[in-house]
């Protein structure tokens, strides 16, 4: 007897299926009065998985403050550094803002440090955001080239059509949390173990060549049907956190007003030490001793760290433990009080 044909067809015709991209996962929300800072460094720093985070920055005066025309009023003749090449007047980048669409999208800014170059803008950044507490970037024995007390705090704004111009993970292991300020930003990422289904670029590791991740080109890109997708829609007040090495796309899903900043702590700590040793042009002793030193901190500020929280009594009377390494933004100065930079250096 002839075998019936399964509805939907055989196995050829399974094999002729075109390629398919799984849907997305959602990422975990979770409200900032239901994640204590303890919770969310066991919960999703240490276990390296991301997370949205409702309600972080309840009292930023930016919530109620920033939009576009905000900042054309307020900083229209600054010239600002919008990329790595391009440098324009905020009144002309806010109108190219406005103007952009699908088919003709505008600029979209991401080189703009705060501290550096807006510093009116950080008191609309106040109280500072429990969640994108800067950690080891604060302390001194961080060489001078990486401390930033702010974690690096940087604008980010865009219309609709415009994107962070490439999917990546950002590099020294680099945690980054992305506080959403003014309108909507859909998020697309891919755990580390997916990278060579994301078509990393010869000679630039951390960089996709697939541009659209969230339908891309699978007759040029067919590994990437089987990578595993979390997307988010980052909305006012709300912060993601993207742990290190995960890869990330961005865009706005409407005019788009966001900050980011970098997290450094003994999670990331030594990847950060392998990769800036790895990266080093100093001889091989040079960078032998360089690694000896970042080592070394690393158990400092380890230990200083384990007596904030042992003892956080004893270690606010002490006042050097978190001097050296604050543990949490309990025990941290506000960056803005704080100097960028100090002298000492092993660069
Ligand atoms: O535009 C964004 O929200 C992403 C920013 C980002 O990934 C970065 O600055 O490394
Ligand atoms: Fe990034």
């Amino acid at each position: 007897m002839q075998q019936a044909t399964p509805i939907g067809g055989g196995p050829d015709r399974a094999r002729a299926q075109p390629l398919q991209t799984r849907p997305p996962l959602a990422i975990d929300v979770v409200r900032a009065q239901d994640l204590p800072y303890n919770e969310f460094l066991n919960e999703y720093v240490r276990k390296n998985r991301p997370v949205v985070i409702a309600d972080s920055v309840r009292e930023w005066p930016a919530l109620n403050r920033w939009t576009p025309g905000y900042f054309r009023d307020k900083f229209g003749n600054q010239t600002v550094q919008v990329s790595y090449t391009k440098r324009m007047a905020m009144r002309d980048f806010v109108d190219a803002v406005e103007a952009s669409t699908v088919d003709a999208p505008g600029p979209y800014l991401y080189r703009l440090f705060i501290h550096d170059h807006l510093p009116q803008l950080l008191a609309d950044l106040r109280p500072q955001n429990a969640y994108a507490f800067a950690g080891r970037h604060a302390s001194p024995l961080i060489p001078e080239r990486w401390r930033r007390p702010d974690g690096f705090l940087k604008l980010l704004m865009g219309g609709v059509g415009s994107k962070f111009p490439v999917m990546h993970y950002d590099l020294e292991h680099a945690h980054a949390q992305i506080t959403e300020i003014y309108g909507d930003k859909e998020f697309y990422l891919f755990p580390p173990e997916d990278g060579d289904k994301l078509y990393p670029r010869p000679g630039q590791k951390n960089w996709s060549q697939v541009e659209n991740p969230a339908a891309p080109d699978l007759s040029r890109f067919p590994r990437m049907a089987e990578a595993t997708a979390y997307r988010a829609v980052l909305k006012p007040g709300q912060t993601i956190f993207i742990p290190m090495l995960w890869w990330h796309a961005a865009r706005p899903l409407s005019i788009s007003i966001s900050v980011c900043t970098a997290l450094m702590d003994r999670s990331n700590w030594p990847g950060f030490v392998e990769d800036v040793c790895d990266r080093s042009k100093n001889s091989a002793a040079k960078t032998a001793l360089k690694r000896f030193y970042l080592k070394g901190a690393g158990s400092v500020m380890q230990v200083m760290e384990n007596l904030q929280t042992a003892t956080p009594l004893l270690a606010k009377r002490l006042k050097f433990p978190s001097a050296l390494s604050p543990a949490s933004p309990d025990f941290a100065k506000d960056p803005s009080e704080t100097p960028m930079k100090f002298r000492l250096s092993v660069e």
